[in-house]
């Protein structure tokens, strides 16, 4: 598996709206894109960094992972995302040398624009990573 860089780094956050006001003001700048992934039961707001983003995470329901995270640890990091350029050979390769990889085969979400994947926190010394093919 190649791994091109960081992509973004993901906060999980309770309200959207106000966590979007916070980062225009720190980042003085608009996010790049809003949206929802029902795929994944969240919704998304993204501001470039840089070459890296910062994506703030709400879930959209409370089956959400997101909702589980902030039931649990409070409002935080909830994951890095690395950017390679396969994702199905990079799940093929973490599966072979042993890692605890979330879904069976890259998830394709927004409307096929990405393909992502995670590797679990207990595989990853309590970080949660996640793999992501951009088209
Ligand atoms: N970072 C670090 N640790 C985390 C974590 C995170 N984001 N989420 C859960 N954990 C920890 C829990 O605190 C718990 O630790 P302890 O056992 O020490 O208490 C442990 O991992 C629990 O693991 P689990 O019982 O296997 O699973 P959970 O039900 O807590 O779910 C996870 C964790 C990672 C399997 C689940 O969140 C998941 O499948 N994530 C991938 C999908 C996802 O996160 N989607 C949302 C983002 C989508 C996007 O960016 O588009």
């Amino acid at each position: 598996m190649k791994v091109l860089g960081i992509d973004h780094i993901a906060i999980a956050v309770k309200d959207l709206d106000k966590a979007i006001e916070t980062f225009k003001r720190v980042l003085n700048s608009e996010p790049i894109r809003i949206e929802e992934v029902p795929e994944e039961k969240v919704k998304i707001a993204m501001f470039k960094v840089g070459e890296v983003s910062i994506e703030l995470l709400q879930a959209l329901s409370p089956d959400s992972a997101i909702a589980k995270f902030i039931e649990k640890r409070g409002e935080g990091l909830h994951h890095i995302a690395l950017r390679v350029d396969d994702a199905e050979a990079a799940t093929k390769y973490l599966k072979e040398i042993g890692y605890n990889v979330i879904y069976e085969s890259p998830k394709e979400v927004s409307h096929g624009e990405r393909k992502i994947n995670f590797i679990h926190p207990k595989s990853a010394h309590g970080v949660l990573l996640e793999i992501v093919e951009r088209r």
